[in-house]
């Protein structure tokens, strides 16, 4: 690496101290590396570096990556999930017995509620490194997957893709209208951060998704991480949700033997270093009429962050909340908490908004 760069990367690090990976970037550890292994932490670095607005700035590229740079990434993973660099993660689904995390009894209407999951398939590179062929080889490989899924009837359902001239695939109308009911993602193409780390290179090809028969089982392939399983209903038990998604992930590893790149410290790997530990997302979307009347999306993030809530838009990340003050709700904690603790989280911080909006 030449003096030049590092100079370079110092000035981007003084400018810009939200972003973690310069913050966290060590030249003499990347001096330090050999040729080959430098090159690759620079690719891995490259959405902070061309984006350093970036609040994280990297990518992982293959399931190893997190082990090869562990110097750099436990400090990384340690500044953003405020934890110790040394701290491991460990996975637990155990609810307490009997607790519904029932929301018609904090007297809310049913709500659309959603827990995915990010996954990731051991000895296949991280979407920044895969090639076209790998992309149309996962999706071919999850076929089996999904067809023993349609098979089942407790499941049932389709598989939808993007790969033009796939014999399943959506037609841009279809496309656009799954979007909209948030069953498939959105263009990745249109993705800054997704762009430059080559995670939405070759878009569509290889992309698509699995709904289950009912609509609550829904995989998608091909996106930040290789799978993005979730379950989704309108409903009031947020275990409902929880239950099913776990009853799918164990379905999908010990029957239809899936191997998750997983490990001791990191738990689940992910692409984005935001998302280790759990992979795990769970939402709500919830109105909050007096809060957003008085002072917007602002004031509901104010009221949100001391919960350990993070505020989304209705389409996901980077999209503006409903006119009526709807938003979608989730914890922010992905490392280092047990799944069954962030679905215990998301109710409590309903609970309190809720109160909060009918103090305004
Ligand atoms: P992710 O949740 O996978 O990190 P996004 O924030 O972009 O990514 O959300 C993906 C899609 O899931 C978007 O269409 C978003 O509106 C939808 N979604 C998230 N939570 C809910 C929910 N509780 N109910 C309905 N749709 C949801
Ligand atoms: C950043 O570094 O700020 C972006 N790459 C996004 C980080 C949040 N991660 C994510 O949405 N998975």
């Amino acid at each position: 690496m030449q003096t030049a760069d590092l100079s370079l990367i110092e000035d981007l690090r003084a400018q810009y101290p939200q972003n973690i990976s310069l913050h966290c970037f060590d030249a003499d550890y990347v001096q330090s590396l050999a040729p080959e292994d430098r090159d690759h932490f620079l690719f891995c670095l490259r959405s902070g570096l061309q984006h350093p607005s970036s609040e994280m700035g990297c990518y992982a590229g293959h399931p190893a990556d997190y082990d090869r740079f562990e110097p750099f990434f436990a400090q990384a993973v340690s500044r953003y999930h405020h934890v110790d660099p040394g701290a491991a993660h460990q996975s637990n689904w155990h609810l307490k017995e009997g607790h519904q995390f029932d929301l018609s009894e904090l007297g809310l209407p049913p709500l659309s509620m959603r827990v995915r999951v990010g996954r990731n398939l051991l000895g296949v590179p991280l979407p920044s490194c895969m090639a076209r062929e790998d992309r149309l080889a996962l999706e071919a490989n999850m076929q089996t997957v999904f067809a023993a899924l349609i098979a089942d009837p407790a499941f049932g359902g389709t598989y939808h893709s993007l790969t033009p001239g796939h014999p399943n695939a959506l037609t841009p109308d279809q496309y656009t209208q799954m979007v909209a009911q948030h069953l498939i993602f959105k263009n990745m193409a249109q993705d800054e951060f997704l762009n430059i780390s080559g995670i939405a290179d070759d878009w569509p090809y290889g992309r698509g998704c699995y709904v289950s028969a009912n609509r609550s089982v829904i995989i998608w392939v091909g996106e930040e991480d290789h799978l993005r399983i979730m379950c989704m209903e309108t409903g009031s038990k947020l275990t409902s949700v929880f239950q099913r998604l776990k009853n799918t992930l164990e379905i999908m590893t010990d029957r239809l033997n899936i191997p998750f790149a997983h490990s001791p410290k990191w738990g689940f790997i992910t692409s984005c270093p935001t998302n280790l530990g759990t992979a795990m997302r769970a939402s709500v979307h919830l109105r909050l009429p007096n809060l957003c009347a008085k002072s917007g999306i602002s004031g509901i993030k104010e009221k949100a962050r001391p919960l350990g809530l993070a505020v989304r838009g209705l389409g996901g990340e980077h999209t503006p909340i409903g006119k009526d003050g709807t938003v979608d709700l989730s914890p922010s904690a992905r490392f280092c908490i047990a799944e069954a603790e962030i679905l215990a989280k998301l109710y409590d911080g309903i609970k309190a908004l809720k109160q909060a909006d009918e103090d305004v």
